[in-house]
């Protein structure tokens, strides 16, 4: 590592790149050792991003490994399970997917059958940005871009149910933050049959047994109705449009465009989707009575009432108007988020009557969110924004390790050790500070 990290930064570098290297499989990297042992999508695009920095051939490798459990309707799915993991090393295992009998799953490799927060073209091109050899760079992203290609075209042509210009997600884990009070409502209208779903899970904190059951219940509904398009459109009953989801597929739209520049195709379609991705966000998400975006139940058509991190999502779209960056970053700076002097955003508003500063993504704070609002920000030119971002996102790591997630007031480690993305992000962070200092 270069000289221009303090020795202090240099020891979290290594201490972070230790972690990459212990969760490394062959293949690719788990979240966390014990807790999540296969692959998981969106996870694998943030910790690409670390491995960029550290350890290319591995983060080229994550992302094939990743992209050859692409459905060939190009849904990457949000996890490839590795068949040398015990039946009972994590529930739900393939036995509830069954992707095998699907005729648009991979042969030989198996995997759920729900998406996660589509990082992935934002990541190769990271990537990229990073590389040292600039060509063997660009034959890389060249062989990937036809699978970003079609996993965009599946959530253009497959997710944007009411034809709006938003994809939305069908099930709570396909937003990444799982257990995030603004599924409530959604979640606590279906009609359940009266049977347990999920009998081995074994508690960890939250979600509550019946929260659980309604996960289950959603996957098994989609499973038996083939993971088909047209059910997905008309008859699955959660079907929500998610701010951050949709920044970060804008964010990876644009982001595809430069890949195509870079590779020699057509940027203009993906410039051109971005644009409609843009509108609908602000037509679609944007309060302004409230003065912040919410997500909104398709099913209903209503905004959902809780405020959460996924709210600052669209600080990630260049084009967000300057007023309404102004409203987030009010927002970002009042009681409602930054509830402790010195630590990063949780992920829920500290006001929200639903706020659990212990419940899995119900008030904890995340590297990851606080990883894309610093990006977010910086991209904005809100440089004291994402100094702030930077500065406490380190600190919690200095102070805990690098955790799953953190009290938000006072910075406790939480949730499974050594995980994968905190890791990944902090050498991110500590990257692009060195490559600045350097310019
Ligand atoms: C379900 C792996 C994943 C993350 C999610 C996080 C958690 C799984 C779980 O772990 O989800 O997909 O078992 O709760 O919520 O964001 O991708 O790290």
């Amino acid at each position: 590592m270069s000289a221009r990290l303090t020795g202090d930064e240099t020891a979290l570098w290594q201490a972070a790149a230790r972690v990459l290297d212990a969760n490394w499989t062959g293949t690719a990297t788990v979240p966390s050792p014990g807790l999540y042992p296969h692959q998981w999508s969106w996870d694998s695009a943030f910790v690409t991003m670390g491995l960029a920095r550290h350890r290319r051939d591995r983060a080229e490798r994550e992302l094939l490994t990743l992209f050859r459990g692409q459905w060939s309707d190009g849904l990457l799915p949000h996890m490839v399970f590795n068949s040398a993991v015990s039946r009972h090393g994590y529930f739900p295992g393939p036995e509830l997917w069954h992707s095998d009998r699907q005729a648009a799953a991979p042969n030989g490799v198996r995997t759920s059958g729900l998406t996660q927060p589509p990082l992935h073209a934002l990541a190769a091109l990271r990537l990229h940005e990073c590389a040292a050899d600039v060509e063997s760079s660009r034959a890389f992203l060249a062989g990937l871009y036809p699978a970003l290609v079609a996993q965009h075209r599946y959530l253009a042509e497959v997710r944007d149910l009411d034809a709006t210009g938003l994809v939305s997600i069908c099930h709570p884990w396909e937003s990444g933050l799982d257990n995030s009070p603004a599924w409530d409502r959604p979640l606590g209208a279906l009609q359940l049959p009266p049977t347990g779903y999920a009998p081995h899970r074994v508690p960890r904190t939250l979600p509550t047994g019946e929260d659980y059951d309604r996960y289950v219940w959603l996957v098994e509904i989609l499973r038996d109705a083939g993971y088909g398009h047209a059910y997905l459109r008309e008859a699955h009953p959660f079907a929500v449009e998610d701010p951050l989801v949709n920044a970060i597929y804008l964010a990876s739209t644009h982001a595809l465009a430069d890949i195509a520049t870079i590779v020699g195709a057509d940027p203009v379609p993906h410039r051109e989707r971005a644009d409609r991705v843009h509108r609908a966000l602000l037509a679609r998400l944007w309060d302004s009575d409230t003065g912040c975006f919410r997500a909104r139940d398709v099913r209903d058509g209503r905004l959902l009432p809780v405020v959460t991190v996924a709210s600052f999502g669209p600080l990630l779209d260049p084009e967000l108007p300057q007023s309404i960056v102004r409203n987030l970053v009010d927002l970002l700076l009042s009681a409602r988020f930054a509830g402790a002097a010195g630590y990063p955003v949780p992920s829920c508003d500290i006001q929200a009557p639903a706020f659990d500063r212990g419940g899995y993504w119900r008030g904890p704070t995340w590297i990851n969110t606080n990883w894309l609002l610093w990006h977010g920000a910086a991209g904005h030119g809100l440089t004291v924004i994402a100094d702030l971002l930077y500065g406490s996102t380190l600190r919690l790591v200095r102070q805990s390790g690098f955790r799953e997630y953190f009290d938000p007031f006072d910075g406790t480690g939480r949730g499974s050790h050594d995980y994968s993305w905190s890791a990944a992000l902090v050498l991110d962070l500590l990257g692009a500070r060195r490559t600045s200092r350097a310019a």
